[in-house]
């Protein structure tokens, strides 16, 4: 259990830690000689059940409320402070409403002093506290009476705080692992040292860690968790690691930035919260007012955005954006405290909804409605109530970093609520079961539609599908449910083009005989310089405008094309063709010329040129000057994108693309990267 004091000035709080502990926690020179706190102090108190407490005594100056601010976060307990013969004053006031918005609502008030103060002014005090704590969450406390110039009361504190750490239940480690660093310092024969109150999850030595927003990196060498050498450290436990790493120092590393996972870090300077204006501010919260925002040890300028109609009035709350002026590293369900723009008072607090807040459309209603779901603390309820309302998927990775669920909860969750999961890329989206349902509806239907209105067409562009159907999904978790759904045999996928499975465009008898006198023709050995038009015409004995309406149709049926005026290839030759420039392309990364490409298929400089210009117009080459390379993400859209070649090429991150299992193990649908080039918009030469 981490305890922490609160309280004003010179009310007794570092004298009651070294009463308690034997721990003078007041290091600073300037704090001997002034004889107040400045920063933060630690001690540690072994308890006789074996567990340590920790303390963090803060300085009740109220030019210092920051660090106290510092020492706040973290704390399990809080202590807070009244000087018997002085009575409630402006910090013990303001660190109580910080406490009370830092949400701790475990503590005991200490009447300190008491040998300075008659009976009556201890009655009077007693009842001056009780009526303070009313409407917080520290109501009804003990408060017990001490004095550390005569003992009274230290050993009754004492025992009744070692009763607390062992009815405290231990905060679970599940979560991945964050430290809020309130110290980093330079420790002789050892390194770099930070320290702070272990946030969420555990760390252990030799882990990777990332301090974040920085970004620097650091493997963690050695751990001391409540001042003891440890293997591991957890979730309420003060640590100090050992850092080492590139670039790792303590003039690299500020109080305020966090340790953590590394998966973890994704800073953020856009988050939509829950603000509550104390009830002692006079005037309301109106549009973009600035603030000064506290979020672990850390503080940054913030702009307030409100969300709701109107004005937020004190002792009210209401959900708001705030715009930071530099990013944080965060977690959705964490407190802040807002304070004034010259720090001379705390104004609110509440608890981070969503980091990755919209900076336009923030008070849509369905944005609110979003925000509302954000609002569920626990992650599984939250999810679900997300996934009810638009736009009905979620990138579910994003969703348990910024909550720093580890991978295994998240599956564990994902798992409950009976999810459909599509990978792409590093990147997991999610659908409920019954959206899933209703967008399949959506895609079968659509593709028969289509079908029955253009029955000579292969099939309808990716990019047009998408935008068509309810709901819409992003291009990503789109492709690779498509993807899916082709390895199901529900779809086929050519190229760019989605069609039913059934679906095949038939030719009428007589094209049908056409077609297999023509296709010979350009199919053969002279498939990289087929015959045009107007020769095949004269070959088949045909009128040209025959030849060309077949081609063209052939064309549309994606089994054609037409790389130049009037010159149709075979699709396979032109998936030939993309081979040959792939191995082109691999061979001569800089880029490989027209002749390189002439001298592969054999067909003369004017067609070899034709040709790459062809592919130049589809974005599958990328010309400059002379040289040409391959564009990786149009490969797909000649070939015939088999379902298992793609999966093969990219595997999916938990199972194999399975969308018939039910509850328990859900799928996991292997995904491609990138969505080919959208056909809709591409002219052929015609
Ligand atoms: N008579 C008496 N004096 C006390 C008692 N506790 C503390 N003091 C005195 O009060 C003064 C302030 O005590 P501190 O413990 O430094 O107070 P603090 O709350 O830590 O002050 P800041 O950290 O600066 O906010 C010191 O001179 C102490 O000796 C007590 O129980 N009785
Ligand atoms: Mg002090």
């Amino acid at each position: 259990m981490i305890v922490g004091t609160a309280g004003h000035i010179d009310h007794g709080k570092t004298s009651l830690v070294r009463a308690l502990t034997g721990i003078d926690t007041d290091r600073l020179k300037e704090e001997k000689a002034r004889g107040i706190s400045i920063d933060l102090g630690f001690a540690y108190l072994p308890a006789p059940d074996g567990s340590i407490l920790g303390f963090v005594d803060v300085p009740g100056h109220e030019k210092f409320v920051h660090n106290m601010l510092a020492g706040a976060t973290g704390i399990d307990f809080v202590l807070l402070v009244v000087a018997a013969d002085d009575g409630v004053m402006p910090q013990t006031r303001e660190h109580l409403a910080i406490v009370d918005l830092l949400g701790i609502t475990r503590g005991i008030v200490a009447l300190t002093k008491v040998d300075l103060a008659p009976p009556e002014q201890i009655a009077k005090v007693s009842a001056e506290i009780a009526r303070l704590l009313e409407g917080t969450g520290l109501a009804g406390a003990e408060v017990v009476a001490v004095s550390t110039v005569t003992g009274t009361g230290i050993d009754d504190l004492r025992q009744r705080l070692f009763d607390a750490a062992h009815t405290m239940q231990a905060r679970a480690a599940t979560e991945r692992f964050r430290l809020g660093i309130d110290r980093a310092f330079t420790l002789p024969g050892a390194g770099t040292v930070v320290t702070g109150t272990v946030l969420s999850g555990a760390v252990s030595a030799g882990d990777k860690v990332t301090i974040s927003p920085s970004g620097l990196e650091a493997r963690v060498r050695t751990i001391h968790a409540q001042n003891r050498p440890v293997q591991r450290g957890v979730a309420g436990e003060r640590c100090a690691l050992n850092l080492a790493g590139d670039g790792v120092s303590k003039d690299a590393i500020a109080r305020g930035e966090v340790v953590l996972d590394p998966a973890l870090h994704a800073p953020t300077d856009r988050i939509d919260a829950t603000l509550r204006l104390l009830a002692t501010e006079t005037k309301p919260i109106t549009q973009w007012m600035p603030a000064r925002l506290h979020h672990a040890a850390t503080e940054v300028g913030a702009r307030i955005v409100l969300l709701g109609e109107t004005p937020i009035a004190p002792g009210t709350e209401a959900p708001v954006q705030l715009v930071l002026d530099a990013p944080i590293a965060a977690a959705e369900g964490d407190r802040f405290v807002l304070r004034d723009t010259t720090a001379q008072r705390t104004i609110g607090g509440g608890t981070f909804l969503d980091l990755r807040a919209p900076a336009r459309k923030r008070r849509a209603p369905e944005r609110l409605a979003q925000l509302k779901a954000h609002a569920i603390g626990d992650p599984q309820d939250a999810l679900a109530a997300m996934l009810e309302i638009a736009p009905y998927n979620i990138d579910l990775s994003a969703f348990g970093r910024d909550r720093a669920l580890s991978a295994a909860q998240l599956d564990t969750i994902a798992g409950n609520l009976g999810l459909v999961r599509a990978a792409a890329g590093d990147r997991v989206f999610a659908l409920s079961s019954a959206v899933w349902a209703r967008f399949k509806r959506s895609l079968l239907e659509t593709l028969k539609q289509f079908h029955a209105a253009n029955p000579d067409l292969a099939g309808i562009g990716l990019e047009k599908l998408r935008m068509q159907l309810e709901p819409r999904l992003p291009v990503k978790p789109f492709m690779s449910v498509l993807q899916a759904l082709a390895g199901e045999k529900e779809i086929g996928l050519d190229g760019a083009w989605v069609r039913l499975a059934g679906h095949e465009v038939r030719l009428t008898p007589h094209d049908e005989k056409l077609w297999a006198r023509i296709e010979p023709l350009i199919g053969g050995a002279e498939r990289f310089r087929p015959p045009r038009v107007r020769d095949i015409a004269g070959m088949v004995n045909l009128r040209e405008i025959d030849v060309r309406r077949l081609l063209k149709l052939l064309a549309r049926m994606g089994k054609a094309d037409e790389v130049a005026l009037d010159h149709f290839f075979r699709r396979a030759t032109v998936a030939e063709m993309v081979d040959i420039i792939v191995d082109l392309g691999a061979a001569l990364p800089e880029g490989f010329s027209a002749a390189q490409f002439r001298d592969r298929v054999d067909n003369g400089r004017k067609v070899a040129i034709q040709i790459l210009e062809f592919f130049d117009r589809h974005g599958v080459t990328l010309r400059r000057g002379d040289l040409r390379r391959v564009n990786k993400h149009r490969l797909d859209l000649f070939c015939s994108v088999a379902a298992d070649k793609v999966s093969g090429r990219e595997s999916s991150p938990v199972g194999r693309p399975d969308f018939k299992s039910g509850r328990g193990r859900e799928p996991v649908l292997g995904g491609f990267d990138s969505l080919s080039l959208p056909p809709d918009n591409v002219k052929t030469a015609s």
